[in-house]
């Protein structure tokens, strides 16, 4: 067995996680949770988090709401409670040529799945930590998400099975509630369920909040959830395409116990020396799979930068962004930047026109993290669709 040599630490780490989760107990019994719905439509407070065991087995995410990046599911007309389900399942991945890992993933992917509502909508979420069970993720349960009917699909990942119990929690940012209750640990073989309304638009980070952070972050325990404007963006008329683009770090080296496997580099980690930093959980995802627009098109990014630890100076060679909204909310709105920065969980709507025929780049501008991997193309046909140019790609 490859991992024996994880037990000891991995004990010691299920012990922290014990401890800390009795401390978050007692604080939760002092706090009195009253629900408002404000003038605005705006909700804060709801019912007390449960966690309780379930002999659930079944498929690891539910959802018409959930996709893998960099889909995005289609919202149905006003507001609606979204019951939807990502349960905490390790895979073994592959995150560039030659580098695989065993990654601590919500729903069996690095980032996890997209979950795509409208400002004001409701989420009835559903967690169960299986880290310490084999999951299989992709089949027999392709119908039950959008996003697991995609990972059938992946062609980087090369996901398998593994087991890794820890304990892990999750902590939506698109949701402003009572962190110590809703986003509290949750011990291999427990599940939680809570409820969070969505407040305010935009596109945010979800991720595993237990302690330390930056371990399960660098583990691959996040994912975004894109809260659409009520009123829609001013511009949504003219969007012709969208695509989700999730940038993120990876902070490995190989395993001495595995000549076939890495593993988390902690000390890199603290010193923000990452190994790979990548669009969509891979080096190659939109390298191999450009994300393709018409020339003369509107396209739309959905962008996060995880981190868990860097920013990011996002720039497309040979684009501007005609229209941004920064972190996604319509207020935020600016024109015709080359480099739009996000810190550590940052996010953003971003609009290009796609100026001609032609490869484009999309990259991080901080040069070190590009020749990390941070590099994806944008490949731009004819305004008719046709491919009728062939270009050189440009060497980053
Ligand atoms: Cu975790």
């Amino acid at each position: 067995m490859r991992r024996s040599p994880r037990v000891l630490w991995l004990v010691t780490l299920l012990l922290a996680g014990a401890g800390l989760a009795t401390g978050l107990h007692i604080v939760l019994a002092a706090h009195d949770r009253t629900t408002g719905v404000r003038g605005d439509g705006k909700v804060f407070g709801s019912a007390p988090a449960r966690v309780f065991t379930e002999d659930y087995d079944g498929p690891p995410v539910v959802g018409d709401e959930l996709t893998r990046v960099p889909a995005l599911a289609p919202l149905q007309p006003g507001n609606r409670t979204h019951h939807i389900r990502i349960d905490i399942v390790p895979q073994d991945i592959e995150v560039a040529p030659g580098v695989r890992y065993t990654a601590w993933t919500f729903g069996g992917s690095v980032p996890g799945p997209v979950l795509h509502v409208r400002e004001g909508d409701r989420v009835d979420f559903t967690m169960k930590n299986r880290s310490a069970s084999t999951v299989t993720i992709a089949q027999p349960w392709a119908s039950a998400s959008p996003f697991l009917a995609d990972l059938v699909q992946d062609t980087h990942h090369g996901p398998a099975s593994a087991v890794m119990p820890m304990p892990h929690s999750m902590d939506f940012h698109a949701g402003p509630v009572a962190p110590d209750d809703k986003w509290r640990i949750v011990m291999p073989g427990q599940s939680i369920e809570f409820t969070w309304q969505a407040n305010y638009p935009g596109v945010f980070l979800y991720h595993c909040g237990m302690a330390p952070v930056l371990q399960h972050l660098a583990m691959g325990q996040y994912g975004v959830v894109v809260v659409s404007p009520r009123n829609g963006y001013p511009t949504d008329a003219e969007v012709a395409r969208s695509y989700v683009v999730v940038q993120s770090e990876f902070y490995l080296k190989p395993d001495e116990a595995d000549d076939g496997m890495s593993v988390l580099d902690f000390d890199a980690a603290m010193a923000k020396r990452p190994s790979q930093v990548v669009f969509n959980g891979n080096m190659q995802a939109l390298k191999t799979t450009p994300l393709v627009a018409n020339a003369g098109e509107r396209v739309r990014l959905y962008f996060n930068n995880v981190g868990p630890s860097d920013g990011t100076s996002l720039h497309i060679v040979g684009a501007i962004f005609d229209r941004v909204y920064y972190e996604g909310n319509p207020a935020n709105a600016m024109s015709g930047m080359q480099t739009v920065q996000f810190g550590a969980s940052g996010g953003g709507v971003l609009e290009f026109i796609a100026p001609e025929e032609g490869m484009y780049t999309l990259v991080d501008h901080e040069f070190a993290d590009a020749q990390r991997g941070a590099v994806g193309y944008i490949e731009v046909r004819s305004p008719s669709g046709a491919i009728t140019h062939t270009s050189a790609m440009m060497a980053h």
